[in-house]
């Protein structure tokens, strides 16, 4: 299956100053990982981030990116000042993103294609609310978000992606997803993508489980053939559980 990657979403915690600390931290604790580790900060950590993670195995991400190369578009980052400053991976289409900054799976797709461009390594988000998975059409509506996010990507670019599936329900509510219905969607996408491009291909990307993925869950999620790491929110704000997590993938 795809590369393990665990992936830390920090969301907006963490101050610049706290961030050059931490990252050594969370490098001491990870060291020995078999997985690729890596942390995605606020904008305003990456420089510091990236600094402390020189010439380790920690790689560093953002939370988001603008599809547009440069202009007129103020309080906006672009993949070019993020490959600049020596950023690795970029997530996009989070849920919190979905609803509180107007992103869409069309904009996800026009990031998706900017990153790889620009060589960034897209984390691609999506997952159902509680009333989809309700209603019985929890897969219709992935099959949508995965489709819209992979439009007019090439088979070798798609296997550079790393899809986050993150149910709604379970993000910052505490609860999450059980082992089986995280692999019941995990191998969903699987399938969806082997639609869409061919097995070889399906097996190559990356698919993450993510929502309150944390040190007590992760083995059982993570032992699914079809959950290849995971991308955590809040115990990636503590260095050692974070390294429970990389290690147990
Ligand atoms: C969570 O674990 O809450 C997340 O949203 C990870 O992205």
């Amino acid at each position: 299956m795809g590369k393990y990657i665990i992936a830390g979403n920090w969301k907006m915690n963490k101050l610049p100053s706290e961030t050059y600390d931490y990252i050594k931290e969370v490098i001491d604790a990870t060291k020995g990982s078999e997985c690729e580790v890596v942390c995605c900060t606020p904008f305003v950590c990456l420089p510091q981030a990236v600094e402390a993670a020189k010439g380790s195995h920690v790689k560093i991400g953002a939370e988001n990116l603008h599809f547009e190369d440069k202009g007129a578009f103020t309080g906006e980052v672009s993949a070019e000042m993020l490959k600049d400053l020596g950023v690795d991976y970029v997530i996009m289409g989070h849920s919190e993103r979905r609803e509180y900054n107007n992103e869409t799976d069309e904009t996800v797709n026009l990031k998706a294609k900017k990153a790889l461009e620009k060589g960034l390594i897209p984390i691609v988000c999506c997952g159902e609310s509680l009333e989809q998975r309700e209603a019985g059409i929890t897969m219709d509506w992935i099959a949508i978000q995965i489709k819209k996010a992979f439009a007019g990507i090439s088979a070798d670019d798609a296997k550079k992606v790393v899809v986050a599936y993150e149910p709604i329900w379970a993000i910052g509510t505490g609860k999450t997803a059980t082992d089986d219905q995280a692999e019941e969607v995990c191998g969903g996408i699987r399938e969806l993508l082997e639609n869409l491009y061919d097995a070889e291909t399906a097996k190559a990307i990356t698919i993450q489980y993510g929502g309150s993925m944390n040190p007590k869950n992760c083995a059982g999620l993570l032992a699914k053939p079809n959950i290849d790491g995971g991308l955590i929110g809040g115990a990636s704000l503590k260095s050692a559980d974070f390294a429970v997590i990389t290690k147990a993938a």
